[in-house]
This record gives structure tokens, C-alpha cells and sequence, in this order.
């Protein structure tokens, strides 16, 4: 073919290529990337997509419906099941049903789904809207995750606080144990001990005072006769004073005197000697009774004996001025005789905190090893917060991990918690219907705060609320614009 006769034929060419290209780029209600589908094939047929159906490619928005799956007609409402694609430059795309193209409402941003009536874009508009819900969203998710950060820190401190309180318990157990265990071989050997070396050690002590005593009591015995030999002596010198033989009477009781004085030196020895082995007696005794005799509880067996004893014996020596009425005999009473019963009594208050510290450890060690389900990390904080909102008459008022009350109604125990919904049952018992049970569904938010009561089933409730322990970073959400303006300036 001439060069002249190509370039005469050159835009008859393009007249016939323009409607096949056309067809290509663009059919209504497709979008580009499903336009391969949408080809004739050698013969100018096409198969439905949903179905073996095969048409004529020009049947394709004829506005008959011929595919059963009405993918024939995606730019007409030709097909109740077809879907027509928006376009919508500026902000998302999407599908709508088939029907609704040319039905005189607007439903796609660009208005490409209208062709009898001008739809204004509102694309721009849209994409504005939804690019500040979507940042007022991730700000709350942002908001949220922050809170629950502080909640999990807060929660984490609780633990370490029962970890620590735990801990110092075990500690205090240990300790009381050994103490008790002590006390319990002490109480052992003072039970044990009854006739032993002590007892010997005191009666010997007392024996050697009591001979002691009786040496005293003849040496006072003694110093009255001497003193009745010496009034006699007076008594003889005052009688024969004006008699002749006054001389004489003298002389004779000089020699008297003689007597009674050399047995007097002989006695002074003996008395000193006297007082100074009861007085390292007496020592001894207040220290055996101190120390080892109050150990050993002996004072308690023969407490009774011995203290008689023990009080006569020393209100003797105070009489005989051999012990000062200052020395705390007392003592002995005060502090060792009833050192069995002290011992005893501590044991009993040593394991009476033992009980009530191993009941406290059990608590513990049973809060420590339960498991939280999967807010077990937020548990603590969350026990027992309180979330209400007044309905009507009812003031609905949900306690984390415990209960649910509508006033003071029961709505249920908590039972479980998955995810982000908890589960309340065993509530009070509704007339005519189950027991009262309360499904909490919780959901993002900076917090708690209850949302909506929903009562569908008699005595079934459905509470929604917000809270931060709901939040998770899997719930931050990205743009679905394809460029992601920033209308900022704009907003
Ligand atoms: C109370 C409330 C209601 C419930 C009825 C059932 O009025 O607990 O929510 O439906 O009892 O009798």
C-alpha cells in the first residue's frame, strides 16, 4: 500500500478502533482492575462470571439482566444482584448494589452511579470526614493504651506488694516455727526437770541456813541467859548496897562478871562466823532461785512449800538484822516462779500467730498463683473499680471481676472474662425466668463508662461500656485513602 493511501486511511482507522479501546478502558459500574474480565472472545462472546452462561460481549449493560449472578449488568439496575463499582477519586472506593445505579440518590461520592440526576462530588468532603474520625479514633486508641499503661504499671506494684507481704509472712513463719519449737523444748525440759539437780542444790542451801538459824537461835539463847546473869549480878549489887557487906558483894560479883565475859568473847567469834555463812547462804539461794531454779520451773512445784519457808526464813534474818528488809526477796516470786506458765502462755500466743500467719500466707499464695485470664496483667488495678449509669429507674452499676447490680438487684457473679466481653451469672433469680445473667462487652475508651443496658431476654442483660483496659494497638487504623491528604488546615 502507498505511503498517500495510509495516511487517507489513517482516520477511518481510528474512528473504527475508538469504540473497542473505549470498551476496553472503561465499562460502567467496573473498576480497571476487574476490566480483564470483562473481554469478548474470538467469536464476540462473553461468559457470566458467576455462571457458564455465554452472551454477546454488546449484552453487557443493555439494561436486560441476563447473567443469573447479574454480573452482566454492573452499570445498570437492570440485575437485583449485580454490584457497581464507585470509583470515588479523593476518598475510598466501593461497591454498591446494581439496583440502586440510576435510581435518583446519590450513594457514590463521585456520583458516578447517577446518571439522570447531577450528583455534586463530595468526595473531598467525605475524605475529610473520614480522615478526622479516623484520627479522633487512633488519638482515643493512643489515649486509651497510655491509661492502661499506668493501670498495668499500677497492677504490677500490687502484685510485687502481695509478692513482698508474701514473702514477709514466709519470713515471719519461719521464724515463729523455730520460736515455737524452742518454747515447746523448753516447756519439755521444765516438765522433765522435776527432781532435778536444783532441787538437791536449793535443799542443800536451805539445810545448811537452817543450821545456821538454830546456831543463831542457841547463840541468842545464850546472850539471855548472859543478860539475866547480869541483871541477877545488879539486882544482888543493888540489894547490899547500905549493908556492911556491900565489899564483899562487890568483890563477888567483879569475880561473876570475870565469868560471863571470857564465855562472851568465845560467843562473839562464834556469831560473827554465824552471820557470814548466812549471809553468802542467802546470796547463793536469791541467785539459784533466780537464775537456775526459776529455769527449770522448779519454784512452781514447790511453790507453795517453799515460799513459806522461804518468808520465814527471811523475816528471821531481818529480825536478827543479819539481811536488810531492802533486799528484794520478791524478786524470786515476781520472776521465777511461774516461769513454766510464762513459758506455756507464750507458746500459746506464739501459736496462735502462727495460725492466723499461715491462714494469711494460704490467701496469699492462692492470689498469687490465680490466673486473670487475659487482663491478668490489669487484674489488680481493676478489681472491684466501679462503673454506674442511671436507666429509667435503675441505676446500673458494674463492679470489675465481682459483680453487676440494677439497684441493689444482682445481675450476676463474675464468671469469666474473654477478650473484651465479661460474663456475670447465678444473679438473683428472676420471676418466671432464669436466674439474673449479665453479658458486659467492653470496648476502647479513655474510661470506664458504660455505654448502653439492653434487656432482649427476660432477665438477660447486655451491657455496653467503654473502658481503657479494652484498648490494644492492634486497634490503631490505617488510612484507606489512596493518597493520604492532610486536611488538617482545613478542619
Ligand atoms: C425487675 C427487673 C427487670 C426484670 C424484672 C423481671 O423489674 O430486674 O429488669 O425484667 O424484674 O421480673
Amino acid at each position: 500500500m502507498h505511503l498517500k493511501s495510509c495516511v487517507f486511511l489513517a482516520p477511518l482507522f481510528s474512528i473504527l478502533l475508538i469504540p473497542f479501546v473505549n470498551a476496553k478502558l472503561s465499562i460502567r459500574g467496573i473498576s480497571e482492575n476487574e476490566l480483564h474480565l470483562y473481554k469478548p472472545d474470538s467469536n464476540g462472546k462473553w461468559k457470566c462470571l458467576g455462571s457458564e452462561k455465554t452472551i454477546n460481549f454488546e449484552q453487557i449493560n443493555d439494561d436486560y439482566c441476563d447473567c443469573p449472578d447479574g454480573s452482566d449488568e454492573p452499570g445498570t439496575s437492570a440485575c437485583k444482584n449485580g454490584k457497581f463499582f464507585c470509583k470515588n477519586d479523593g476518598y475510598i472506593s466501593k461497591y454498591i448494589p446494581s439496583n440502586w445505579v440510576d435510581d435518583t440518590k446519590c450513594d457514590c461520592c463521585d456520583g458516578s452511579d447517577e446518571s439522570l440526576v447531577k450528583c455534586e462530588n463530595t468526595c473531598k468532603e467525605e475524605a475529610k470526614k473520614y480522615k478526622r474520625s479516623l484520627d479522633e479514633h487512633n488519638q482515643l486508641v493512643t489515649d486509651g493504651l497510655r491509661i492502661r499503661d499506668d493501670w498495668i504499671a499500677q497492677s504490677a506494684k500490687l502484685k510485687e506488694e502481695t509478692l513482698n507481704k508474701y514473702n514477709s509472712v514466709t519470713s515471719k513463719i519461719a521464724e515463729l516455727e523455730k520460736t515455737k519449737q524452742d518454747l515447746q523444748n523448753t516447756v519439755k525440759a521444765i516438765k522433765l526437770s522435776s527432781d532435778s539437780d536444783s532441787r538437791s542444790i536449793l535443799a542443800n542451801d536451805l539445810e545448811e541456813i537452817k543450821i545456821d538459824l538454830y546456831n543463831l537461835l542457841d547463840e541468842r539463847n545464850e546472850y539471855t541467859e548472859r543478860l539475866n546473869a547480869l541483871e541477877n549480878l545488879l539486882d544482888e549489887i543493888s540489894l547490899m548496897y547500905e549493908t556492911e557487906d556491900f565489899e564483899a558483894t562487890i568483890k563477888e560479883a567483879m569475880d561473876s562478871w570475870e565469868d560471863i565475859r571470857s564465855q562472851n568473847v568465845k560467843k562473839k567469834v562464834t556469831s560473827d562466823k554465824i552471820h557470814d555463812d548466812l549471809k553468802s547462804s542467802v546470796t547463793h539461794l536469791a541467785r539459784i532461785a533466780k537464775e537456775e531454779v526459776t529455769y527449770f520451773g522448779f519454784l512452781k512445784k514447790i511453790e507453795k512449800d517453799f515460799m513459806e519457808v522461804y518468808w520465814n526464813v527471811k523475816r528471821s534474818l531481818i529480825d536478827f538484822g543479819i539481811l536488810s528488809p531492802s533486799i528484794p526477796a520478791t524478786s524470786i516470786k515476781n520472776t521465777g516462779g511461774f516461769y513454766l506458765e510464762n513459758v506455756q502462755s507464750e507458746l500459746s500466743v506464739t501459736e496462735d500467730e502462727l495460725e492466723e500467719l499461715q491462714k494469711e500466707q494460704v490467701i496469699l499464695l492462692e492470689d498469687l498463683q490465680e490466673h486473670h485470664y487475659s487482663w491478668d496483667n490489669l487484674y489488680r488495678f481493676l478489681k472491684g473499680m466501679t462503673t454506674e449509669l442511671t436507666v429509667g429507674d435503675y441505676v446500673y452499676k458494674i463492679v470489675f471481676f465481682e459483680n453487676v447490680l440494677q439497684n441493689s438487684i444482682n445481675l450476676g457473679n463474675f464468671v469469666e472474662q474473654k477478650g473484651n466481653t465479661l460474663r456475670y451469672s447465678n444473679g438473683q433469680s428472676c420471676w418466671n425466668g432464669p436466674d439474673r445473667s449479665t453479658k458486659v462487652v467492653v470496648e476502647c475508651g479513655t474510661e470506664n463508662e458504660i455505654v448502653s443496658v439492653l434487656e432482649a431476654q427476660k432477665c438477660e442483660y447486655t451491657i455496653k461500656m467503654k473502658s481503657p483496659a479494652a484498648c490494644s494497638t492492634s486497634q490503631f487504623q490505617a488510612s484507606l485513602l489512596e493518597n493520604d491528604y492532610d486536611y488538617s488546615d482545613e478542619l
